[in-house]
Parts: structure tokens; C-alpha cells; sequence
């Protein structure tokens, strides 16, 4: 019956009904990208209704081909394929109430706002990226799970605009090494984009790019769709290379006097142009009606692969309990408990040792103690393996074709590392971390920005996080970078100021299911502070009173990473002198925000308020209170040891007790 539906809705039919929902839906928000949806719309219907492995009854189904729509403007051709195959949360209702408030169909496609919408695009590039992602997390579950539980495609379209991009080459060349056989990109090579022809700003040879980073290439009429399946179809057969399509399209194909041209890429045709159109599709329907044959052949491309579904959920039933759960949820219930567990067991081990380690070693030391028992989790490095501690004794490397590995050399390409982490982290069953140096958030964070969006668990392991790296100098010491990151909303922003913090901010990284983390690491020893343990997770609330003075509070210093140890070392020194100075750890200001008021207020306390961190003042006014001082940096870093640097920028023991004696002495006044 299905079938039987499929055969006789006609290509062109079922193309032009993507069409007119795309080109109906813009005009009735009166704004939108109609001509991507109109281009790509025969490309589209072969791949979802002769390719795609999905089931809409089951959009969670593991083993379903990923498609990412990377031109995220064209939200439209996605939404009109999530409602044409049968999506029940993507009603035609949705597609009235395109770019409205509460609606599942935003301006551009996000994540979570309905099923079927495998990552929130728009940012060009980024789709790729994560596209990348998506393909290896493939590839290494499978190596895990085998064929029958793993073994699907992943669908990238990508518009000029994607592929101009930097990030672009990045991930390309990333794919290309590894041989991502299982990513098939789409290119929508209309030669338009927002300001006119591509050929005013760009020029490369997009099938040569591609080859020269050992893609399997073809070029296709975009609107003929035997082309496109034929080129599908090889594309598919290679297995040791990812592929590009370039499919060449007429943007907003159909529109009597704007296809072809920029008019129609990011505004709404207007109705005489539509109803042209409709002239020349041959589409005598009014908006958002749908012929009943075409809707019937749409739905069943949305149920082609029902029994495939059944069948994988039949083997996939008898996996391991534990072995089904981690396809979805690596870190359950009972993972947790074990990294709860571990957790306690590493700190005890810390605070007995008392041994001086950077941060980023000890973070390393807590990795190898996690690795074993979170088999989801996936590391690597943007280069800086040995310098960030990402490698652990349990780390097994990918190699291009072998997938059997648990560690990424993702090369220098810090940007696509933190897409490509996305993409593993959406795709399901990995659990992500990466590292680079902190200052080079700023390469990574428009996927960070992503990462925090889309609500999802990926752990950036970023180390050299202060002046404290010494001697690189200012073009590698991060000032602004705390601050610019803390300004985000949904990301947690940690830097832990011992080895035994550091073990409790990988727990809450970890068991952080709906945010990202930036580990801000150091590069140089630090002394333990936690002298007595507790295996309950002080870090956990954000902030907390590392030492509570014997005298009365009269000044509270609050420090973070390295330069909490000033603070303790002050405030030794100002009780000597009879002066009351308490400490507080603030190794996560994020988590101590979402702490009642009366916890907060507990902790900072009334007495006057000194912070220290070896990082730009902004954002501390917050914790300091009116009348508050801020010890630390008030520009760029230099070239020097670590030692130097702070003595030279004031960022002393000496200079905070100094400064605690001196608000004393004013509130005394
Ligand atoms: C990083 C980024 N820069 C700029 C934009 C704004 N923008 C949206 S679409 C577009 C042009 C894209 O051209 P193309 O990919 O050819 O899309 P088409 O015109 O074919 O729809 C631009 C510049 C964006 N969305 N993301």
C-alpha cells in the first residue's frame, strides 16, 4: 500500500509541494529564505524518499541516517519534510506559525524544537562540523556495536555560504584523513548568496578543494533526479572516502522573474511572484493545501523504513541492558554512581599525596581513573596532547579507517574540533572532550556558543589558562577569555584551584547533562588546598568557605584557580596581625548563581570583599559588591617565568593582604 502510495505520487509532485510550503510559509510570516528550500527541493525528495534511513514514528531510532541542513536558513525545506513525512509534533499548524513565538518552526532550524531536527544551524559552517562529528561518532560506535546495531549515513547540506566559511576547510580536512565514508555531503552550488552572484567573492574550485583532501567528488544537475540519485548511489558505495555532490541548482527554482537571482534568498517572493510560481510549477493548489496522492506518497517515504526499524529494535533488544542504555545515555544511573565513586576515591588520594601538580595534570590523573569505567567517553586534542594531559593509559588513537580507538588527534583545527564534538555529542552514545590552550577558546566559540544553545554535554579541556603559562607570552595568555566565556549563558565555566577540585569539577562536568564545560586548567603546580577530605563535592554549589578565620570575618578573599592559594597564603599572614580573613573557593561562578540567596549570602558573608584572579576584572563587581577591591589583570599579559609576571603585575599574596588591611582600615574610618 505505501509503496504502492510512493510510485504514484510523481518527483515532481512531491518537490513542488516542499516548494510551495516553503515559498507559502515565508509569505505568510513575511520573512524567511524561500529560494534554498526551492533550489534544493528535488535534491531533497530523491534523498528522503529513496535514500534516507529514518522512520518519523521513530525519530530516536539510533541507527537512522543523520541529516543536517547546514544552510540552516533554508529552515523551511526541513520543516516541509518533517511535516510531508509525518513527524507528529510538525503539523501543518507549525508551518503556519513559521518564525512565531513558541512555535517548533524558528527562523532557524534548533535543536530540541522538534524531532527530526538532529542540530541547531545557522551559523554557516557549523552543520558541516557537526556533520563531521556525527559521521565519526558512526563510525566508532560501530566499531563497538557492529552493523547490525550501527550502521547508518550521515546527510550534509551545505550551501556556498558553508563552504566558504574557515571552518569549512577545517572540517573537510578532518573528514578527508579520517576517511568518513559514511558522510555524504549535499552542496546546493547555486552561485548565489546574499549579496549577489558567489563569483564577486569567491572563486575556488570547490571539487578540487574537496578531492585535495581525499574526497570522493561528482557534479549533478540538481534538478534532475535520476542524476542526483545515480550520484547518491555511488557516493554511497564508497566506503573509504566521505563525499561531495556538488548538485548545481537554480535558487528559488520556479519563481517566475526572481529564480536565479540573490531576490530570493532571504525574503518573501511577494504574492505575484508566488502565484507566478504556482503558474509555472504547475501547482494548482492554494497554501498549504496538499493534494491528497502527494501527501499519501510523502507519508509513506516517512514509513519506508519501518520494518528496518523493527528489525534493529528486535537486536538491538539483545545487547547487554547496560550495553542498549549507553546508545543513548552513556552516562546513566549506574555509570554515575561509579564516577561519584571514583570521584571520592581520587580525592582521598590527592589530599594523602598533598603532591604539587598543575591542574591539567591532575586532570589528566582523574581521566585515567574515569576513562575505564565511562567507556562513552571520547577524548583528544587540537595538537596539545602532551600539553593539555587529554591522553590517558586507557586511550586508544583513530586512525583513518580504524575506528576501534577512543582518542582524536584532531590536528590543528581547533574549531572543527569543537563542532566536530557537538556533532559526536548529538549524534548520541559518546560523551566528548577536547583540549587546547584556553586562550584559543576564541577559536572554537562560535561551536562552544552551540554547545551552550543546544543544551549539550561537551567538555572542553582548556589548559595554559592564565599568565601563569610564563614565558609564551601575551599572544598565549588568556585575560579576557574567563569573563567572555562567563558572559554565556548556559556553559559552565570552571577552574578549579587544586588537584582536588579539579577531580570534583570533572565529576560535575560530566554528570552536567544539559551543559557544556570549560575546564580552565593551569599550566604550573599548584599546592593542595583541601588538606582534610570529604568525599562530599564542595565545587558542586559553585563557591564555598575554604577557611573560616578563628578572629570574627572582617574581610573575605574569594580566588579561583591558581590564585587562590595567594588568597589562603593572606590570609595567614593577616591572622597573624589579628585580622579575621576568610577564604572562599570559587571554582564555578555559574553553579554558585543558581544558589538561593541565603546560601550565597552565607557564604560571601558582610564583611568587606577582596577577589583575585589573574584574569580581567570584568564581571567581578558582581561578587565584590560596591566598595569591593579586584586584584588582577588590567591588560594584555608578557613574556617571562610565571613568577615574574606575577610579581610584576601585582598579583601577589603581599598585594592582596596589603589590600585587605587597607578596606579594614576604611570601613574602621
Ligand atoms: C557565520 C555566518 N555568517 C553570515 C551569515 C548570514 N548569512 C545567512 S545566509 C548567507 C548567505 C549564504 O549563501 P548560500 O550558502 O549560497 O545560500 P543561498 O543563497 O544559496 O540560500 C549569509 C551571509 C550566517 N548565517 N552565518
Amino acid at each position: 500500500m505505501q509503496d504502492q502510495a510512493l510510485k504514484e505520487a510523481t518527483h515532481n509532485d512531491m518537490a513542488n509541494a516542499i516548494r510551495a510550503l516553503a515559498m507559502d510559509a515565508v509569505q505568510q510570516a513575511d520573512s524567511g529564505h524561500p529560494g534554498m528550500p526551492m533550489g534544493m527541493a528535488d535534491v531533497a525528495t530523491v534523498l528522503f524518499t529513496r535514500f534516507l534511513k529514518f522512520d518519523s514514528a521513530h525519530p530516536d531510532w539510533p541507527d537512522r541516517d543523520r541529516f543536517v541542513l547546514s544552510a540552516g536558513h533554508g529552515s523551511m525545506l526541513l520543516y516541509a519534510l518533517l511535516y510531508l513525512t509525518g513527524y507528529p509534533e510538525m503539523t501543518l499548524e507549525e508551518l503556519k506559525n513559521f518564525r512565531q513565538l513558541h512555535s517548533r518552526t524558528p527562523g532557524h532550524p534548533e535543536y530540541g524544537h522538534a524531532p527530526g531536527i538532529e542540530t541547531t544551524t545557522g551559523p554557516l559552517g557549523q552543520g558541516l562540523g557537526n556533520a563531521v562529528g556525527m559521521a565519526l561518532a558512526e563510525r566508532l560506535l560501530n566499531a563497538r556495536y557492529g552493523d547490525e546495531i550501527v550502521d547508518h549515513f550521515t546527510y550534509c547540506v551545505a550551501g556556498d555560504g558553508c563552504l566558504m566559511e574557515g571552518i569549512s576547510h577545517e572540517a573537510i580536512s578532518l573528514a578527508g584523513h579520517l576517511r568518513l565514508g559514511r558522510l555524504i555531503v549535499l552542496f546546493d552550488d547555486n552561485q548565489i548568496s546574499i549579496d549577489g552572484p558567489t563569483s564577486l567573492a569567491v572563486s575556488d574550485d570547490q571539487i578540487e578543494r574537496f578531492r585535495a583532501s581525499h574526497w570522493h567528488t561528482a557534479r549533478v544537475d540538481g534538478h534532475d533526479p535520476e542524476a542526483v540519485a545515480l550520484a547518491i548511489e555511488n557516493a554511497r558505495a564508497v566506503t573509504d572516502r566521505p563525499s561531495l555532490i556538488a548538485c548545481r541548482t537554480v535558487i528559488g527554482y520556479g519563481a517566475p522573474s526572481k529564480a536565479g537571482t540573490a531576490a530570493t534568498h532571504g525574503s518573501p517572493l511577494g504574492a505575484d511572484e508566488v502565484a507566478g510560481a504556482r503558474e509555472k510549477l504547475g501547482w494548482r493548489h492554494a497554501p498549504f493545501d496538499l493534494p491528497k496522492p502527494v501527501l499519501a506518497g510523502w507519508r509513506a517515504a516517512g514509513a519506508r523504513h519501518r520494518s528496518a526499524y523493527e528489525a534493529w529494535a528486535a537486536a538491538a533488544k539483545r545487547l547487554e541492558p547496560q550495553a542498549r542504555t549507553a546508545l543513548t545515555d552513556p552516562i546513566d544511573d549506574q555509570v554515575s554512581r561509579a564516577i561519584v565513586a571514583a570521584i571520592a576515591a581520587v580525592k582521598a588520594a590527592f589530599t594523602a599525596e598533598g603532591a604539587k601538580l598543575a591542574t591539567r595534570q591532575s586532570s589528566q590523573k582523574v581521566l585515567e581513573r574515569l576513562l575505564p569505567i565511562v567507556p562513552g567517553v571520547v577524548g583528544g586534542s587540537a595538537d596539545l596532547t602532551g600539553s593539555n594531559g587529554t591522553l590517558t593509559k586507557a586511550s586508544v588513537i583513530v586512525k583513518p579507517g580504524d575506528f576501534a580507538g577512543n582518542y582524536i588527534h584532531y590536528g590543528v583545527r581547533e574549531h572543527a574540533m569543537a563542532a566536530t564534538m557537538n556533532g559526536l555529542a548529538l549524534h548520541g552514545g559518546i560523551v566528548p572532550y577536547g583540549g587546547t590552550f584556553l586562550v584559543f577558546t576564541d577559536y572554537c566559540r562560535p561551536s562552544i556558543r552551540l554547545s551552550a544553545l543546544m543544551g549539550q554535554r561537551v567538555i572542553y579541556v582548556m589548559t595554559h589558562d592564565s599568565i601563569g603559562l610564563g614565558e609564551d607570552g601575551p599572544t598565549h595568555q588568556p585575560v579576557e577569555h574567563l569573563a567572555a566565556l562567563r558572559a554565556m549563558p548556559n556553559l559552565y565555566v570552571m577552574r578549579p584551584a587544586d588537584s582536588v577540585e579539579c577531580a570534583e569539577c570533572w565529576e560535575l562536568a560530566l554528570l552536567a547533562k544539559t551543559t557544556p564545560t570549560i575546564l580552565a586548567l593551569t599550566r604550573q603546580g599548584l599546592p593542595v588546598l583541601r588538606t582534610a577530605h570529604t568525599d562530599e563535592n564542595l565545587s558542586a554549589k559553585g563557591a564555598y568557605v575554604l577557611i573560616e578565620p578563628r578572629a570574627p570575618r572582617h574581610v573575605t578573599l574569594i580566588g579561583t584557580g591558581s590564585e587562590l592559594s595567594l588568597a589562603v597564603e593572606a590570609a595567614k599572614a593577616l591572622e597573624g596581625e589579628g585580622i579575621g580573613a576568610a577564604v572562599v573557593s570559587m571554582p564555578c561562578s555559574e553553579l554558585f548563581m543558581a544558589q538561593s540567596e541565603a546560601c550565597r549570602a552565607k557564604v560571601l558573608g558582610s564583611a568587606p570583599r577582596i577577589a583575585v584572579e589573574a584574569a580581567a576584572a570584568y564581571g567581578w563587581d558582581r561578587w565584590i559588591g560596591p566598595g569591593g577591591v579586584f586584584i588582577g589583570m588590567r591588560g594584555f599579559g608578557a613574556s617571562a617565568p610565571a613568577q615574574d609576571l606575577y610579581k610584576h603585575f601585582g598579583i601577589t599574596a603581599e598585594a592582596v593582604a596589603a589590600a585587605a588591611r587597607d578596606l579594614i582600615g576604611k570601613a574602621k574610618r
